[in-house]
Parts: C-alpha cells; structure tokens; sequence
C-alpha cells in the first residue's frame, strides 16, 4: 500500500466549486445517449501545509444526467455542498485518508467524494513536491518517462461506413486499442466491418453499457469469433448473477464497468464468476484510493485490469495516467489523448499520445497544472465553501 502517512496533513481554509462547460470535438453516442458537451464540476481545496499555501484539483466525474448511473452533476454538487464538506469542516486538519472514512456515513455519492478525495490528495502531494506516480511507485529508476498504452473509445455510429472512418482515425493517430460502444443492433456487424478493417492483431473490444438482458448469451456468444478482449458491461449494474450466467455462456471475457462500485464488491463478484477482467474508474468507486485498493486485490487474484475513462479533462486524465501505469493494469486503459474529446483543454500540458502511447505525468500532484485563463473562460459557476 502507498505511503500517504509522509504527506503533510492540511489545514483547509475553504473549497470553492466550479462547474466548466466543455464543447465536446464530436457528439459521444453510448446505448445510453448522446453527449455532446460536458458540463463538469471542479473541487478547488485552498489549504496550508506546513505553514505555506496550497491549491490542489479534483474532477467530478459525473454526467450531466442520471443515465451512466444515478449520480448526475447537479446532485453532485448539492450534496458535495450541503452534506459532504460540511462533514468535512469539523477537523483542525485534513488528509486524503480521512475524507472516505469521514464521509462513511453517507450512502452512495462515490463520484463527489471521490472528487474531493482528488483534490485534498492533489494538495498534499503539491506540498510535499511530489508526483501522483512518485507516491504509487511507478516512475521509472532509469530517469526515462514512464509510458502506458493508450486505447480510444468509439461511439455508435449509425452507418458501419462512418464508423470505419472514425475508426481508421484513431488507427493513424496510433491508439494500440479499439474499444467500440455497441447495443442491441448495432454489434456483430459492426464488430465484424472493424475486425476486417483493423485485422487480427489490434486489440479489441466492445462495451455495452448495460443494453442486453440476460436471455442475450447465444447472440453475444457470436462475437466470440472476432477474438475481441472483452465484453464490458452487457447488463445492468445490479446483475452479478446475470454477468456470471454470460460468462459461462461466451468464451470472450465479461469485464464489469458500472456493477463495480468497492473493492467488497469487486471481490464479490469475481469470486461468483462475472467479472473476468475489471474496468478501474477512480470516480465511479468513490476515488483514487479505493481504485488502488481495488488494483491491489485484483492483482493478487490474477484478475487483468484497465483504467476505463469518463470524458475527464486534464485534470481526471493525468491522475488516471499515473494509476494505470502500476502493475496489474495489464491491458490499455481508456486514456485517449486530450484532443479526442477537447478542442482546448483546462490544463498547461495536455495528455497527448506519440507512438500509441501517454507519458505519465511527474509534476507535483496528480499530474497536471491548470491553465487558469482557460478555466476561466469556461467557468459557468464558481460557489465557496469557507471552513
Ligand atoms: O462506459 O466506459 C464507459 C464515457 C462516459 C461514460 C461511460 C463510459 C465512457 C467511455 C469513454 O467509454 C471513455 C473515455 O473517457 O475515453
Ligand atoms: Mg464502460
């Protein structure tokens, strides 16, 4: 486990919240919607430590609607602001240990706890100069950069021939990994036309978003023969049962995304068979440190893991680099350069990928430093809590 006991606790003053509207580059068609623009909340912590000022950044990774899973950005941001914070305000200091255990109490919510988690940990690493991948071990002896393959997520298109283009792209920019957004009529044959483009050495997979039902294992068990990586998420959150009963039925491996919410969890559902390979999102179990945990128990299991994606900025983005650059992280992550989502993004050096890869990020913190002029210009609202 990490040593977070040598950071320095701090001492918060207040937290401001921002909401940033984010143009998307290309509308992001999943089974379950449409995105074109990301409306985001940022946690800004203002703390000292060891007696000098520091900032540090969480991103919230909720949607703007209830549809990837309950949590949507206008909860967020209410229950980070009536019920979360103030729980947090009690305390002469703060670590990022204690924001889980402290918010314990309170069901559910993981992607705003998470969201403060981030940002009290991006503080503390900042006061004690050190790098999100120095605190996980994963920079390199050598003084060579650390580098992590980089995967791309596809949406649904609605003609295979559009699909091919966009795919082809993401070819010549030199992402290592095709992941493609399927549902019920739009899945072999898609599969089929990109398989035949790619040919049978790029690594692929699909992700459902939960858009079968149970009774679906013959269909599914047909993309069997175009030797993807995995099948993520076929059905709802809820159904370990069900993903186990696929499982049994299709020889490709069934990854869970949004049925994973613990580390308790996560163990369950491997020991009952449905989850084959884990899709790790910092935000969706509640933070980077439960994520580590979930890394940690994975590994011992020989469970491969990924680091799945959610739109994030550059703030979301580099901390991910850094996680999905320890051990168990064997397959490429949902890390896509900067510029497949955003036109201009709200951090100083943007995530890019040279050869299929990302360079995990060694500045202080979780492994950005915000362009202020352009977070300010896509700032909506900014609210203060003082503590
Ligand atoms: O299911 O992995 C998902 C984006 C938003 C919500 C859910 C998912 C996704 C993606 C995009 O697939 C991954 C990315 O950020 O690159
Ligand atoms: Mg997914």
């Amino acid at each position: 486990m990490i040593e977070l006991d040598a950071l320095p606790p701090l001492i918060v003053e207040r937290v401001e919240l921002r909401r940033v509207a984010m143009p998307l580059v290309a509308p992001f068609r999943t089974s379950f919607g449409v995105e074109s623009e990301r409306d985001i909340l940022l946690v800004n912590v203002l703390a000292t430590a060891n007696g000098d000022a520091v900032s540090g950044w969480g991103e919230c990774v909720a949607l703007a609607e209830p549809t990837y899973s309950a949590e949507y950005v206008d909860a967020a941001q209410r229950v980070t602001e009536q019920h979360l914070l103030p729980r947090l305000a009690v305390v002469e200091t703060l670590t990022a240990a204690d924001v889980g255990r402290m918010l314990g109490a309170i069901h559910g919510h993981p992607m705003a706890k998470g969201a403060i988690e981030a940002a009290v940990l991006d503080a503390q690493l900042r006061a004690a100069g050190r790098s999100f991948a120095d605190l996980l071990g994963v920079t390199t002896d050598n003084g060579l950069p650390t580098q992590i393959p980089s995967g791309v997520s596809v949406g649904i298109h609605e003609q295979v021939d559009d699909l091919l283009a966009t795919v082809q792209g993401y070819l010549d920019d030199g992402y290592v990994r095709i992941k493609l957004k399927i549902e019920p009529g739009s899945d072999i044959e898609h599969v089929a036309a990109v398989r035949e483009l790619i040919g049978p050495d790029t690594p692929l997979q699909v992700d459902a978003n939960t858009a079968y039902r149970r009774t679906d294992g013959q269909h599914l068990a047909r993309l069997d023969e175009f030797d993807m990586l995995l099948i993520e998420q076929p059905l709802p959150e809820e159904d370990i049962v069900g993903h186990a009963m696929l499982a049994a039925e299709v020889e490709t491996p069934i990854c869970l995304d949004e049925s994973l919410v613990s580390a308790a969890g996560t163990a369950d559902a491997i020991d009952l068979g449905a989850c084959e390979i884990a899709n790790i999102k910092p935000g969706r179990v509640g933070g980077y440190l439960e994520a580590i945990r979930i890394h940690d128990l994975c590994l011992e299991r020989g469970v491969p893991v990924w680091c799945g994606g959610m739109i994030e900025t550059g703030i979301g983005r580099g901390a991910n680099a850094a996680l999905a650059a320890l051990p168990g992280f064997t397959l490429p992550g949902d890390i896509s350069a900067s510029n497949r989502f955003y036109a201009q993004d709200i951090v100083t050096d943007p995530i890019r990928i040279v050869d299929g890869h990302v360079t995990v990020p060694t500045t202080p913190g979780m492994g950005f430093d915000i362009d202020a002029d352009v977070l300010d210009s896509v700032t909506t609202t900014t609210s203060i809590i003082e503590f």
